[in-house]
């Protein structure tokens, strides 16, 4: 038989068996055995040595055509397989838009981030600045700024974690005080800041103290500022966490950077100042530190105190998140138990 009508037969068989193929990987198999190297086709090509120089170009001319025909009708078989594979696959994959989507469960903010977030908003309403201080200070802003020099026994309260020798992690937000007073340009008006944040102490971790607890320090310097002011502030401070019909009294204290200084008690939200186990039978809680700033502090800054002064206050979160959900355990805020935190889910 000649070459090219073997070629023909061959494309005739090819062709049927392409049609009735169900699979791309049956178009493939069909590719392989015709086209491959070992192919039908090919291994006629290669008879090709055989053949007289002058009819060589007519049966290449041929073998070109059924390769070039063979190769085709694979590639649009193979493109109609592919397309009825993709749309019998869309087909049992249909989606319905219409089905309410899966709830994605929404995060809250810690309840300490909460409690902060709450005072936070409390004095911005009143016209203060917040500023943010460095957990890593200075051991001459920590101590000696807020009126503690070297060897005063009453750094002894605030031992803490030195990194260098001068330097520590702070051990309360009052550095902040002096940080803020040494930037304030009075001539454009009062300072009125508060400065949340973290604060570290070499205390040993109970029920009512952390090593790693939140303060929130608030000073208040401008010509005229009183205790009232003090005790109205924080009078406010106290109503708006625990709620409207809450008093608070004074009670003398020491703290090196105001004098006079004062610890200030909420009457007990639990029993009206009656005396339960919240209160210890006292009918008042114990929320902060506070007083009017001591002339030094205001001095060291380059503020004169003849003209100025005012008041500064330090309060622990932890404490009256503590006092206000009567959690009995501070160490409960720094678990990361969500069976816990999750019960503080912030209202709207
Ligand atoms: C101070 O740290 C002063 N700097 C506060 C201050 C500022 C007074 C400005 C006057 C003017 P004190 O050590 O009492 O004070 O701490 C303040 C508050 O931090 C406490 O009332 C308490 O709520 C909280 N606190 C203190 N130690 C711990 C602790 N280990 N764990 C949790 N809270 C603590």
């Amino acid at each position: 038989m000649e070459i090219t009508e073997q070629l023909a037969l061959i494309l005739e068989k090819a062709v049927s068996e392409a049609n009735q193929a169900e699979s791309v990987k049956e178009i493939e198999a069909i590719r392989v055995s015709y086209l491959g190297k070992k192919g039908e086709i090919t291994s006629v090509l290669k008879g090709m040595k055989d053949v007289s120089p002058q009819e060589r170009p007519i049966i290449g001319k041929k073998a070109n055509e059924v390769r070039d025909e063979l190769t085709a009708v694979l590639q649009r078989k193979k493109a109609r397989l592919e397309k009825e594979a993709l749309d019998l696959k869309l087909e049992s994959e249909t989606i319905d838009v219409t089905l309410p989507g899966r709830q994605v469960s929404k995060g809250q903010s810690h309840v300490l981030t909460q409690i902060m977030e709450e005072i936070e908003d409390l004095f911005l309403g009143m016209g203060y600045q917040i500023i943010e201080g460095s957990e890593v200070e200075s051991d001459y802003y920590n101590f000696e700024r807020v009126n503690l020099p070297q060897n005063h026994p009453a750094r002894d309260m605030q031992d803490t974690f030195y990194i260098t020798s001068d330097v520590l992690l702070r051990t309360h937000t009052s550095p902040i005080q002096a940080r803020t007073l040494e930037n304030h340009d009075f001539s454009k008006g009062p300072l009125k800041m508060i400065s949340p944040g973290k604060v570290y102490r070499r205390d040993t971790d109970d029920a009512t103290h952390s090593h790693q607890f939140h303060q929130i320090e608030g000073m208040v310097i401008d010509e005229n500022i009183t205790m009232a002011d003090l005790k109205g502030t924080l009078e406010l401070l106290a109503r708006k966490m625990f709620g409207e019909d809450r008093e608070i009294r004074l009670r003398p204290s020491y703290f090196p950077f105001t004098e006079p200084s004062v610890e200030v008690d909420v009457s007990c939200f639990k029993c009206g100042g009656q005396g339960c186990n919240v209160c210890k039978k006292t009918g008042w809680i114990e929320i902060l530190g506070a007083g009017m700033t001591h002339p030094n502090v205001l001095e060291m800054s380059g503020v004169d105190s003849s003209k100025y002064g005012g008041f500064a206050f330090g309060l622990g979160p932890d404490r009256i998140a503590m006092l206000k959900y009567g959690v009995d355990d501070i160490r409960n805020f720094y678990l990361n138990d969500q069976r816990f935190l999750k019960q503080f889910k912030r209202k709207g």
